[in-house]
Protein backbone atom coordinates (compact mmCIF):
# COMPACT_ATOMS: atom_id res chain seq x y z
CA UNK A 1 0.00 0.00 0.00
CA UNK A 2 2.82 2.08 -0.36
CA UNK A 3 1.40 3.18 -3.30
CA UNK A 4 -1.68 5.00 -1.59
CA UNK A 5 0.25 6.59 0.94
CA UNK A 6 2.39 8.23 -1.61
CA UNK A 7 -1.14 9.17 -3.21
CA UNK A 8 -2.38 10.61 -0.16
CA UNK A 9 1.07 12.47 0.78
CA UNK A 10 0.86 14.20 -2.83
CA UNK A 11 -3.08 14.87 -2.20
CA UNK A 12 -2.27 16.36 1.10
CA UNK A 13 0.95 18.09 -0.39
CA UNK A 14 -1.75 19.74 -3.48
CA UNK A 15 -4.08 20.79 -0.84
CA UNK A 16 -1.09 22.47 1.26
CA UNK A 17 0.08 24.05 -1.78
CA UNK A 18 -4.00 25.04 -2.70
CA UNK A 19 -4.12 26.54 1.11
CA UNK A 20 -1.19 28.98 0.43
CA UNK A 21 -3.16 30.58 -2.48
CA UNK A 22 -1.34 29.84 -5.42
CA UNK A 23 -2.50 32.09 -8.13
CA UNK A 24 -2.97 29.28 -10.56
CA UNK A 25 -6.13 26.81 -11.20
CA UNK A 26 -3.29 23.96 -10.52
CA UNK A 27 -0.52 23.84 -8.50
CA UNK A 28 2.60 23.67 -10.22
CA UNK A 29 3.31 19.76 -11.10
CA UNK A 30 6.12 18.23 -8.72
CA UNK A 31 9.10 16.44 -11.31
CA UNK A 32 7.79 13.50 -10.23
CA UNK A 33 4.12 14.04 -11.27
CA UNK A 34 1.95 11.41 -10.26
CA UNK A 35 -0.05 9.08 -12.52
CA UNK A 36 -3.81 8.18 -10.89
CA UNK A 37 -3.38 5.56 -8.42
CA UNK A 38 -4.31 2.63 -10.58
CA UNK A 39 -1.75 3.13 -13.17
CA UNK A 40 1.85 3.03 -11.60
CA UNK A 41 3.98 4.13 -13.86
CA UNK A 42 4.90 1.99 -16.99
CA UNK A 43 8.02 0.45 -18.77
CA UNK A 44 9.91 1.43 -21.71
CA UNK A 45 10.27 -1.20 -24.48
CA UNK A 46 12.38 -0.16 -27.46
CA UNK A 47 12.10 -1.39 -30.77
CA UNK A 48 14.39 -0.36 -33.12
CA UNK A 49 14.27 0.46 -36.85
CA UNK A 50 17.17 -1.32 -38.67
CA UNK A 51 17.82 -1.32 -42.69
CA UNK A 52 20.85 -3.75 -42.23
CA UNK A 53 19.29 -6.99 -42.28
CA UNK A 54 20.80 -8.06 -44.91
CA UNK A 55 17.87 -9.43 -46.66
CA UNK A 56 17.42 -7.90 -50.33
CA UNK A 57 13.65 -8.76 -50.08
CA UNK A 58 13.30 -6.85 -46.88
CA UNK A 59 15.81 -5.12 -46.43
CA UNK A 60 14.62 -3.04 -43.47
CA UNK A 61 12.59 -4.36 -39.96
CA UNK A 62 11.42 -3.89 -37.19
CA UNK A 63 13.12 -5.10 -34.44
CA UNK A 64 12.01 -6.77 -32.71
CA UNK A 65 8.94 -7.05 -34.87
CA UNK A 66 6.49 -7.81 -31.65
CA UNK A 67 6.36 -6.87 -28.26
CA UNK A 68 3.72 -7.47 -25.90
CA UNK A 69 3.53 -4.89 -23.05
CA UNK A 70 0.85 -4.09 -20.39
CA UNK A 71 -1.16 -1.23 -20.42
CA UNK A 72 0.41 2.08 -19.21
CA UNK A 73 3.52 0.80 -20.79
CA UNK A 74 5.34 2.72 -23.53
CA UNK A 75 6.94 1.47 -26.41
CA UNK A 76 9.81 3.77 -27.99
CA UNK A 77 10.94 3.01 -31.62
CA UNK A 78 14.36 4.26 -32.41
CA UNK A 79 15.87 5.00 -36.08
CA UNK A 80 19.10 2.61 -36.35
CA UNK A 81 20.20 4.85 -39.74
CA UNK A 82 19.55 7.83 -41.08
CA UNK A 83 16.51 6.34 -43.45
CA UNK A 84 12.98 7.85 -43.70
CA UNK A 85 10.69 5.69 -41.56
CA UNK A 86 7.11 6.08 -40.41
CA UNK A 87 5.63 4.40 -37.45
CA UNK A 88 1.78 4.75 -38.48
CA UNK A 89 -1.36 2.54 -36.85
CA UNK A 90 -2.98 0.24 -39.24
CA UNK A 91 -6.44 -1.40 -37.99
CA UNK A 92 -5.24 -4.32 -39.84
CA UNK A 93 -1.97 -6.06 -40.40
CA UNK A 94 -2.34 -7.58 -43.57
CA UNK A 95 -4.33 -4.16 -45.37
CA UNK A 96 -1.69 -1.36 -44.40
CA UNK A 97 -3.33 1.24 -44.22
CA UNK A 98 -3.24 4.73 -41.15
CA UNK A 99 -5.62 4.05 -38.47
CA UNK A 100 -4.89 7.73 -37.36
CA UNK A 101 -4.27 5.58 -33.60
CA UNK A 102 -0.74 6.84 -34.32
CA UNK A 103 1.86 8.09 -36.71
CA UNK A 104 5.52 9.21 -36.53
CA UNK A 105 7.99 9.66 -38.76
CA UNK A 106 11.75 9.11 -38.06
CA UNK A 107 14.51 10.74 -40.63
CA UNK A 108 17.48 10.68 -38.19
CA UNK A 109 20.30 8.31 -36.83
CA UNK A 110 18.86 7.94 -33.43
CA UNK A 111 15.68 10.09 -33.54
CA UNK A 112 12.77 8.16 -31.42
CA UNK A 113 9.20 8.06 -31.58
CA UNK A 114 7.30 7.01 -28.37
CA UNK A 115 3.49 5.77 -27.73
CA UNK A 116 2.30 4.91 -24.28
CA UNK A 117 -0.64 2.33 -24.64
CA UNK A 118 -3.87 3.02 -22.12
CA UNK A 119 -5.64 0.13 -23.44
CA UNK A 120 -5.23 -3.66 -24.07
CA UNK A 121 -5.44 -5.02 -27.23
CA UNK A 122 -3.05 -5.84 -30.27
CA UNK A 123 -2.35 -2.99 -32.19
CA UNK A 124 -0.97 -3.46 -35.91
CA UNK A 125 1.44 -0.76 -37.32
CA UNK A 126 3.27 -0.49 -40.46
CA UNK A 127 6.55 2.00 -42.03
CA UNK A 128 4.51 3.73 -44.95
CA UNK A 129 7.83 3.99 -47.16
CA UNK A 130 8.52 0.40 -46.35
CA UNK A 131 4.67 -0.82 -46.35
CA UNK A 132 5.72 -4.21 -48.21
CA UNK A 133 8.03 -5.40 -45.77
CA UNK A 134 8.25 -3.36 -42.63
CA UNK A 135 5.43 -3.68 -40.04
CA UNK A 136 5.10 -4.92 -36.49
CA UNK A 137 2.41 -5.62 -33.41
CA UNK A 138 2.64 -4.16 -30.11
CA UNK A 139 0.78 -6.68 -27.93
CA UNK A 140 -0.75 -5.01 -25.01
CA UNK A 141 -2.02 -7.52 -21.99
CA UNK A 142 -4.33 -6.15 -19.07
CA UNK A 143 -1.41 -5.13 -15.70
CU1 LIG B 1 10.71 2.26 -43.12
Amino acid sequence: MATARAAGALLALAIALGAVGCAEDRPAAPATSAPPASAPAGEQVEVRLSCSTGDPDAPCAFKPTEVTIHVGDTVRWVNDDATYHTITSTERADVRRPSGRFDGVVDEREEAFTVTFTESGEFAYYCQPHAEFMAGVVRVVPE
